[in-house]
């Protein structure tokens, strides 16, 4: 696709799909040191999909039923991290970047590998993280192999980038109640969704206003080898809805700054993310946490 017409289809659609980008040597690479390294450690990960750290379950399949956040930069696994790295952080993605926004460079914000499928239920990403102001963070979802159709494919509405805010009538709605709207939405509109069929080194660009999840498992014999990553065009501030974390601070590898929101496991740090469970679904003490965020973050990072 044309530079121009990748940009326009993006925006008209809330995501866009470059086909065989990533090349398998590095898909491959990353893969033998997941087996070698990260399946197989006793060590706990940090699951975006529980929101904890957590020792690796495996299925009857041998596949890990929780997904990794911030593989990019384990501080106990570097090998590892690094040849995620040399995905993430190519000029390959930087240039679909460009060709699908229009900006130049791209900061790093956050990845998640998957193994089996987790169910992730419908979502936009901006309430979690976003470009401040929003709505110019881009999500990305990486076929590590050819993804079955029995696994649970990953699945986009197109179009609903578009000023769709589930929360306009209510700005101060708890977590679930928001995620409750998305996914009664998503019944609703069951026949607009789109689950396409990626193929090992595809590669689909979305918007952090598309709304996204994904289908049901049908057959936990099929892995779902994945990655997904967010970045945001360098000019701009992060944060989500909320908050800009303008405390941040950023690493850089070959080029690209990144960043990573949950540490490794450490007693401390599952103390403090427990703590911020406890308020994530009351709008009241989350705002204060905020508040205390903006203040203080700068200490922690
Ligand atoms: O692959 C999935 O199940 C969900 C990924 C996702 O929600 C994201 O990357 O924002």
């Amino acid at each position: 696709m044309q530079t121009r017409l990748c940009q326009s289809y993006y925006e008209e659609n809330g995501y866009v799909i470059f086909r065989n980008l990533i090349p398998f040597e590095l898909i491959n690479n990353l893969l033998d040191l997941y087996a070698q390294q990260i399946l197989i450690s006793k060590y706990p990960f940090f699951r975006q999909n529980t929101g904890k750290y957590e020792l690796t379950h495996l299925n009857e399949f041998g596949y890990a039923t929780q997904s990794f956040l911030d593989i990019h930069d384990y501080e106990k696994y570097p090998k590892f991290s690094d040849a995620a790295k040399e995905i993430f952080c190519s000029e390959k993605i930087q240039d679909a970047l460009r060709q699908t926004t229009g900006y130049e460079s791209f900061n790093l914000m956050q990845t998640m590998l998957f193994d089996a499928n987790t169910e992730t239920q419908p979502h936009q990403d901006c309430w979690y993280l976003d470009t401040v102001p929003n709505g110019y963070l881009i999500g990305i979802w990486i076929a590590l192999e050819d993804i079955n159709e029995n696994a649970g494919r990953f699945y986009i509405l197109p179009k609903t980038n578009k000023n769709l805010d589930f929360r306009s009538d209510k700005p101060n709605i708890s977590v679930s109640e928001w995620l409750k709207r998305i996914n009664e939405y998503v019944s609703m509109h069951q026949q607009d969704i789109v689950a396409p069929d990626l193929k090992k080194g595809d590669v689909l660009f979305f918007n952090s206003k598309t709304i996204h999840g994904s289908l049901p498992t049908i057959s936990s014999r099929f892995s779902r080898k994945s990655l997904t990553a967010h970045y945001i065009p360098s000019n701009y501030q992060f944060g989500n809805l909320f908050i800009t974390k303008d405390y941040i601070t950023y690493k850089t590898y070959k080029g690209v700054q990144f960043y990573r929101s949950k540490p490794d496991f450490s007693l401390m740090n599952d103390l403090i993310l427990r703590t911020k469970s406890v308020f994530y679904n009351s709008p009241i003490l989350l705002k204060i946490l905020r508040q205390l965020y903006s203040k203080f973050g700068r200490i922690r990072n």
